[in-house]
């Protein structure tokens, strides 16, 4: 696919509904803490761009990405919420780690939506070396944690439109 058509954070074909009524989470990984960090501003800051109270943002941190899964648990289990963006970053190293927790978590976070019947919203960097995963939190290749919130935000508002 051509570079245009990817999602690199560029919402101008897209119409985003206003986030003003709807209560989001999020839960960052400690890990690779420079990157999820930065996820973190650019997810917030575009829930608040587009409406959301900041009253109505609640955020947790939890150790790493395998915790995310919990953390999406804990505070759909202890909070009432219109989505829960999880954000974290795994960076390949020498073991196969990498992998068992790249696919542990994708698997949870899709278990967690279905178990609560909510949007939890993927925004996890799997990346091959630490320049990549910055490309992506707010560098070259635009910020996954923006793009997260777009996702939350428009998910929130299907659910709404169905509920
Ligand atoms: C252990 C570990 C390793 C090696 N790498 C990462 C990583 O790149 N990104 C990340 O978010 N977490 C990593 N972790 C920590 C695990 O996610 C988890 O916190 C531990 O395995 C404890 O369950």
């Amino acid at each position: 696919m051509a570079t245009h058509l990817k999602g690199l954070s560029d919402f101008s074909h897209i119409e985003i509904p206003s986030a003003k009524k709807f209560r989001f989470g999020i839960v960052v990984s400690q890990w690779n803490a420079e990157v999820t960090g930065a996820l973190y501003d650019g997810a917030y800051s575009t829930l608040i761009k587009n409406g959301a109270l900041p009253d109505n943002i609640i955020e947790i941190q939890v150790p790493g990405s395998f915790e995310l899964t919990s953390g999406a648990d804990f505070l759909l289990a202890a909070k009432k919420l219109d989505a829960v963006i999880c954000l974290g970053c795994v960076i390949q190293g020498e073991t196969r780690h990498f992998d068992f927790i790249c696919n542990a978590v994708a698997n949870g976070v899709t278990n967690v939506s279905v178990k609560y019947n909510m949007p939890v919203i993927f925004g996890v960097l799997t990346t091959n070396n630490l320049q990549q995963a910055k490309d992506r939190a707010g560098g070259k290749h635009g910020n996954k944690g923006e793009e997260a919130a777009v996702t939350a935000i428009m998910m929130a508002q299907i659910k709404a439109s169905l509920d």
